[in-house]
């Protein structure tokens, strides 16, 4: 295995270095067969070897996707690309559950508005948590643009975990952006609309429409967004965008980009120049410059009242507090980005070619000394461009979003209209390198770049056209995310990963090792509510209980039964299914579902989940898992049976379909026999080896001893049958005896495939 391996490196080394060089014969030959035979140069085989991830490995980074449309995050790795997990957050998800079990659909009533369920989300911005400006690998969060919401995501399990509506906005886009200790989550409006929710005829939107800025208090060590601690300020109706908090002197600020300033309502049906052509009329729109530090102790003061469960800062007060000012920024701009240092703010131009980068300290003096070029209609202190500007670049058509190097004052800003990414100086305001990417970028996005120390090393461009980089899939084609190599001078295209879910506006990537979510949860725990289930069961407590017309059922699941098996109901009833997952072994998910019911439910190892439902309809219903748990899953099965109101018989009788005799008996006493001999021998295997050294196989043992603890007691019962003379029962214990066993044998194989693939020592 090994020396393939060298040999593969050392001809791609030969082919990189010159075609001329003698390398390993054989092997460069086979090489140099699948380039000719594929069409790939020495470039293709060098950025294959930069992200190609052999079995087994792993990444380096894990980035956090927002899922666009499909309200949805995705996860992946960094270089390889692959596709790790889609995380349910606005919209519901079968494969983990999300909206089909109580715990998630009561997540997914938070985020009710006006009483309706909204089912999706249109995400953007998902933000890491921090502390001291760096990722700490503990939260994530990610905002919806067409219902103002704000969801959080704990790392432990990567689940979501709870929904925030903003009260006051109609629509956002500015968020999440995360201040340096994630003390606030920030979310600023997109399109202007009355606070209230009432009618607001357009005549009147230069008095009551308004943008608005919210400050999400975070409490990290709850892991919840707290309203009632959170404030908003009140904004101009100018169309808000993209924020960014400031980190080292400009901790304590936040920035707030805008277009529209012109405040310009259209109506192309009736005649009117559209939004379009209204609202890129000026030259500037305006950059805000909200200080959050002292508004929270303004709030914390009791100067700020509440409204709508949270606190609101009119325009006034935040003018009068110093809280709120405004500098022209070039034309209908998008990104704001802070640079890691803290010094100095980048906005994009979108309609200009340039970026323009202002001072923070420049910003800071001109405050200082009210060194104000006039107000805005609203009153807001307006500073001047040109005091507060540390430089402006052309960079290009259509600039949109930059992030940073980890080579001081490099930065890289992807260009919408010339599908290109720029490399530039942002100390020296100079262009450095350009790279065509396909096609028209949005979002890009390096390693930690966002943070006061980004890695470098990688960038990825959100690509808004895939057109033709991928075989035609009909009308509606997938996204595209480039992997570009940015550890040297030249930007080097690596990857296309196709995103078949909805288009991903922003991207954050963590250092993977900053990540420990857990193998499993504590037994019984609601994971949603991070807490002990109240309806948790343990393993034979299993029991249904009856309140007039609702049943509880307390249920559990293992390899590889669903207990119970059979459960029967009246028509009228509503039942309440509680279901706890015993498993102690890793990955040991079983899935729940139930004909005709919306029940699907996946219960990871140590979870208990509920379902409720009306059984409004006599009948039969099977259920069973979905997850191939064990060679026995098809078998995890049962009966929940729907008897009409009248109908008198209870229990389970029935005839089967096979008896069985004392020789039946004695045919799978044999059998077990002959398995426990093949236990043995991989237990003497694995215990003469220095498994303990091996986590994984730890866990496996672990788990292999309880399956056998389980075959045992299904012995007993079959010995005591056999004792009676009931050899009918005796046989399906003894039967379930072997399926305990095959379980052991499985986990006691899969131990020592580890370690003979990881090179395990004898010991004594
Ligand atoms: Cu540019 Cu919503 Cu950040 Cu799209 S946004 S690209
Ligand atoms: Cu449990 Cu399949």
């Amino acid at each position: 295995m090994k020396s393939r391996l060298t040999q593969l490196c050392n001809a791609m080394i030969g082919v990189g270095l010159s075609l001329g060089l003698a390398t390993s014969a054989g092997a460069a030959q086979s090489l140099q067969d699948v380039m000719k035979a594929r069409g790939l140069t020495e470039k293709d085989l060098l950025a294959a070897a930069k992200t190609y991830t052999p079995t087994g490995g792993r990444d380096e980074y894990l980035a956090f996707s927002s899922g666009g449309q499909s309200g949805q995050i995705f996860v992946y790795g960094i270089p390889s690309m692959r596709i790790l997990k889609y995380i349910g957050v606005f919209t519901p998800e079968p494969w983990q559950g999300y909206g089909f079990d109580d715990e998630s659909k009561a997540v997914l009533a938070e985020g009710r508005i006006d009483g309706k369920d909204i089912l999706y989300g249109d995400t953007h911005h998902p933000a890491l948590s921090e502390e001291n400006g760096d990722y700490d690998g503990k939260y994530l969060f990610i905002n919806d643009k067409a219902n103002p919401r704000i969801a959080v995501i704990d790392l432990r399990d990567f689940e979501t975990k709870q929904i925030v509506v903003n009260p006051f906005f109609k629509s956002e886009h500015g968020g999440t952006f995360v201040t340096p200790n994630t003390e606030y989550v920030m979310e600023a409006t997109q399109y202007a609309a009355p606070y209230a929710d009432d009618f607001v005829p357009l005549s009147k939107f230069n008095e009551v429409y308004r943008g608005g800025l919210a400050y999400w208090k975070f409490d990290k060590k709850e892991g919840r967004i707290k309203p009632e601690q959170s404030f908003v300020f009140e904004l101009p109706p100018y169309s808000q965008d993209l924020s960014d908090a400031g980190k080292g002197p400009s901790y304590g600020w936040g920035f707030t980009n805008s277009f529209c300033t012109e405040r310009y309502v259209g109506g192309i049906e009736r005649g009117r120049p559209p939004f379009e052509a209204g609202c890129s009329q000026k030259d500037t729109d305006f950059l805000h410059i909200t200080n959050w530090k002292k508004a929270a102790e303004l709030v914390k003061a009791g100067k700020v009242k509440k409204q709508k469960g949270m606190y609101l800062i009119p325009i006034k007060q935040a003018v009068k507090e110093g809280l709120l000012y405004l500098i022209p920024e070039p034309k209908s701009p998008h990104g704001v980005d802070v640079t890691p240092d803290g010094t100095k703010i980048i906005v994009s131009g979108k309609l200009d070619t340039h970026v323009s980068v202002f001072s923070f300290k420049k910003i800071m003096d001109a405050i200082q000394h009210k060194k104000f070029v006039g107000r805005d209609p609203y009153g807001i202190p307006i500073l001047s461009m040109k005091d507060t500007l540390h430089t402006q670049v052309a960079l290009g058509l259509g600039p949109l979003h930059t992030q940073m190097d980890a080579k001081p004052c490099i930065a890289y800003t992807s260009l919408y209209v010339d599908s290109q990414i720029a490399k530039w100086d942002y100390c020296k305001g100079k262009v450095l390198d350009k790279v065509n990417i396909h096609y028209n970028v949005g979002h890009l996005m390096a390693m930690e770049g966002d943070t006061a120390h980004p890695d470098g090393k990688y960038l990825v461009s959100l690509n808004k056209l895939a057109i033709d980089r991928f075989n035609p899939v009909g009308p509606l084609h997938p996204q595209n995310h480039q992997l570009i190599d940015i550890s040297g001078d030249k930007m080097q295209l690596l990857y296309d990963m196709p995103v078949p879910l909805g288009e991903p506006h922003y991207v954050v990537a963590i250092k993977a090792d900053k990540l420990k979510p857990e193998i499993r949860y504590r037994s019984g725990w609601n994971s949603r509510a991070n807490s002990r289930s109240k309806w948790r069961t343990r393993a034979g407590r299993e029991k249904i209980v009856r309140n007039g017309n609702h049943i509880d059922v307390y249920g559990t699941v293992i390899r590889s039964h669903i207990t119970p098996e059979i459960i029967e109901a009246k028509v009228g009833d509503t039942v309440s299914l509680h279901l706890t997952n015993l498993e102690r072994a890793e990955d040991e998910t079983h899935g729940f579902a139930l004909r005709g019911q919306n029940v699907n439910l996946s219960i990871e190892p140590g979870k208990t989940v509920s379902a409720t439902f009306k059984a409004d309809k006599a009948g039969v219903f099977p259920y069973y898992c979905t997850e191939f748990c064990s060679a026995l899953h098809l078998e995890m099965q049962g009966y929940l049976l729907v008897a009409p109101k009248n109908y008198q018989a209870a229990g389970v009788s029935m005839s089967e379909g096979q008896t069985y005799t004392k020789a039946d008996y004695e045919k799978q006493v044999k059998t077990n026999l002959e398995t426990q001999a093949v236990i043995d021998s991989v237990v003497a295997f694995i215990t003469s080896r220095n498994y303990k050294d091996f986590k994984p196989v730890v866990a496996l043992v672990e788990d292999a001893t309880d399956q056998l603890g389980f075959a045992d007691e299904a012995k007993k019962k079959a010995e005591e049958y056999a004792k009676k003379g009931d050899y009918h029962n005796a046989t399906l214990w003894a039967g379930q005896w072997w399926q305990y066993q095959v379980k052991t044998a499985d986990l006691g194989l899969r131990a020592k495939t580890y370690l003979e693939e990881h090179g395990a020592k004898v010991v004594k």
